[in-house]
């Protein structure tokens, strides 16, 4: 086997290419806010003849709810971006879109670097604000950052503590209108397809009944004990895939020397 090992055959565009996925650390390893580095070991995946690498994607995604991936090489991000929305089998909602850290005063004052700036953004799930937030999240690393983590916490871990009635009961609403509408939304939201969505953001979502104020508070006050992974992309080509509908994910103080930090965001699975 070469090392490493291409795992991706029939590259859209033919080109040599070559991604790894990586193991995660097992979940009870992972101390609330460690600073252990990711573990680098690759997953067993052995590419037989015509299977598609998608397969082991998925399933990482499915067991863990992101997935790391090191792009060793590839075509271009479109390129990319094609790759995961067809493993994932959902479409492309937004293409990759380049995100800076800033400082609050040259940041639009309704974005998270409006808000925060270069300190840590809360824990949180993309367009939660959104009646349904895009499926997945992909970070994608352009000019990597050592010092800056992606922090993710697993829903699952909250719901089994809070309860799944209580979080199903839970009415929250956008703080600001959507398209001139205040709707009104749960915290967790079953699915007809078996899915649930988990939507998590208190800088954009806020209690919409007394149920929902005991659910956002108990959520809230969890979140500051709930088991962490720290992933950092610390390199051009680290990527996270992350299942925005099941992980809720943040993002660390950004110091002086990792101010250069650039990533690439893009989301798959239609958001309304
Ligand atoms: O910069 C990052 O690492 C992620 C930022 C983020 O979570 C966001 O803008 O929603
Ligand atoms: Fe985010």
């Amino acid at each position: 086997m070469r090392w490493p090992h291409p795992i991706l055959t029939g590259w859209p565009l033919g080109q040599p290419s070559a991604l790894w996925i990586n193991a995660p650390p097992p979940f009870d390893r992972v101390e609330r806010d460690t600073q252990a580095t990711y573990s680098r070991a690759m997953l067993q995946v052995t590419q037989e003849e015509g299977q598609p690498s998608s397969n082991a994607m998925r399933e990482a995604v499915n067991r863990d709810g992101y997935v790391a991936l090191d792009i060793v090489d590839f075509g271009t991000p479109e390129n990319l971006l094609q790759l995961l929305s067809a493993a994932l089998t959902e479409r492309v909602f937004s293409p990759w879109k380049s995100l800076k850290p800033r400082a609050k005063s040259v940041a639009s004052p309704v974005s998270y670097s409006g808000m925060y700036g270069f300190e840590d953004f809360p824990m949180h799930s993309d367009m939660a604000n959104w009646k349904t937030p895009p499926r997945y999240l992909i970070l994608l690393a352009q000019s990597g950052a050592k010092t800056v983590q992606t922090p993710i916490i697993d829903s699952a871990w909250l719901i089994s503590r809070v309860g799944q009635t209580e979080l199903t009961r839970s009415l929250v609403q956008p703080r600001r209108p959507i398209q001139g509408r205040l709707p009104l939304m749960r915290l967790l939201e079953p699915k007809p397809s078996g899915q649930q969505l988990f939507r998590w953001d208190q800088t954009f979502i806020k209690p919409a009944s007394p149920a929902g104020l005991i659910g956002f508070s108990a959520v809230a006050k969890l979140l500051k004990q709930a088991p962490r992974t720290e992933f950092c992309l610390e390199k051009a080509g680290s990527v996270i895939v992350i299942d925005n509908w099941r992980m809720l994910h943040g993002r660390s103080s950004v110091s002086q020397e990792d101010r250069g930090r650039e990533l690439f965001r893009a989301y798959l699975g239609g958001a309304t």
